[in-house]
């Protein structure tokens, strides 16, 4: 019996633990969703809730002022990257997608952050 009472009070301490770890996760994540969200809509100067090339590459090119070919071409295959669907535009969710994969975390669910 002592040793089901220390189980119980092992289980009881971990999920307590794991809890908070749940909810710290969901905040992080909540944080990073928003804070693409909000870089996102600045890139999308159509308000289409896509990024063409071009809006992608213009807003690279106003963030990073030195460009040289290999730092253009680093662009064009984090453009690539994140058009996961090939259709040569990115949406919201594939910019977050391509966050968490950087991050080697699974993307579980989607939701538009608010
Ligand atoms: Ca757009």
């Amino acid at each position: 019996m002592a040793t089901t009472k220390k189980l119980r009070n092992q289980l009881r301490v971990t999920y307590k633990a794991y809890q908070k770890s749940a909810l710290e996760y969901t905040k992080a994540k909540g944080k990073l969703n928003r804070h693409i969200a909000d870089q996102f809509r600045q890139m999308d100067k159509s308000n289409d809730g896509l990024l063409s090339i071009n809006e992608f590459m213009a807003a690279l090119v106003s963030y990073e002022k030195s460009l040289d070919s290999k730092t253009v071409q680093e662009f064009l295959d984090a453009f690539k990257k994140s058009d996961a669907d090939h259709s040569e535009s990115i949406s919201l969710q594939e910019a977050i997608q391509l966050q968490y994969s950087f991050a080697n975390v699974p993307m579980d669910g989607w939701e538009i952050p608010c």
